[in-house]
């Protein structure tokens, strides 16, 4: 078995979570490192890209978040088989980074601006990010985004919908999913529910 290290900042969520949670539901050690955000100035210029995540496999590192996801998705049963499903399932991870791009431009802007581009990303692209993905999930049964099984686009949507519902958006209210989305935040509660990931927060410590 290859020599794997992740490596992606000192919080739950983001881009770098769904490969950790896969790698966790398939059993699969790895070297999970965790660069506080106080030390990421002094090492951002030494990455490919400039940004996290990054996986290095017996030494050889790629980036790109759902590239990695993929990865791990073969390791780890979690990536589906089948090109149709593989593209079902690829459509709803790059959805989800279409909708972070639009978020992440938002993190710096002073106040007022922040605030008035949130609330024209509620009434824009989150609803219609959020209203097509749950469209996307029923067209496929309702439980899944593809092959009808767990895979890393529902990891990756869980982590999305974690982040919007964890009130750390400031103008992004907390129940947007629920009131736009709910099949969402059902899914986001099936996945939660997965022993794995039960255990993986368990061990941890609470989404921060
Ligand atoms: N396209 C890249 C984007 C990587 C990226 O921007 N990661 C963020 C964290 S989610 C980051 O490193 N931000 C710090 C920075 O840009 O300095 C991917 O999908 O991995």
């Amino acid at each position: 078995m290859a020599k794997l290290k992740l490596t992606y900042f000192d919080f739950h969520g983001g881009r770098g979570e769904p490969a950790r949670l896969a790698l966790a539901i398939g059993g699969i050690a790895f070297e999970d490192e965790r660069v506080p955000l106080s030390e990421w100035s002094g090492r951002k210029g030494g990455t490919p890209f400039g940004g996290l995540p990054i996986l290095e496999v017996d030494g050889q590192i790629v980036t790109q978040s759902n590239g990695i996801n993929r990865y791990v998705g073969k390791l780890t049963g979690l990536y589906p088989t089948d090109p149709w499903q593989a593209a079902l399932c690829d459509e709803a991870m790059d959805a989800v980074e279409d909708i972070t791009i639009k978020m992440v431009a938002t993190f710096d802007l002073p106040e007022a601006q922040k605030k008035a581009a949130r609330q024209a990303l509620v009434e824009g692209p989150l609803r219609l990010y959020l209203t097509r993905l749950q469209e996307r999930l029923e067209a496929q049964g309702g439980l899944y985004f593809a092959g009808r099984r767990l895979s890393v686009a529902d990891l990756k949507v869980f982590v999305w919908i974690e982040h919007l519902k964890s009130g750390k958006l400031d103008h992004i209210p907390t129940d947007l999913p629920d009131r736009v989305a709910p099949r969402l935040v059902e899914h986001r509660d099936r996945v939660k529910a997965v022993p794995q990931i039960r255990a993986y927060y368990a061990t941890h410590g609470v989404r921060g």
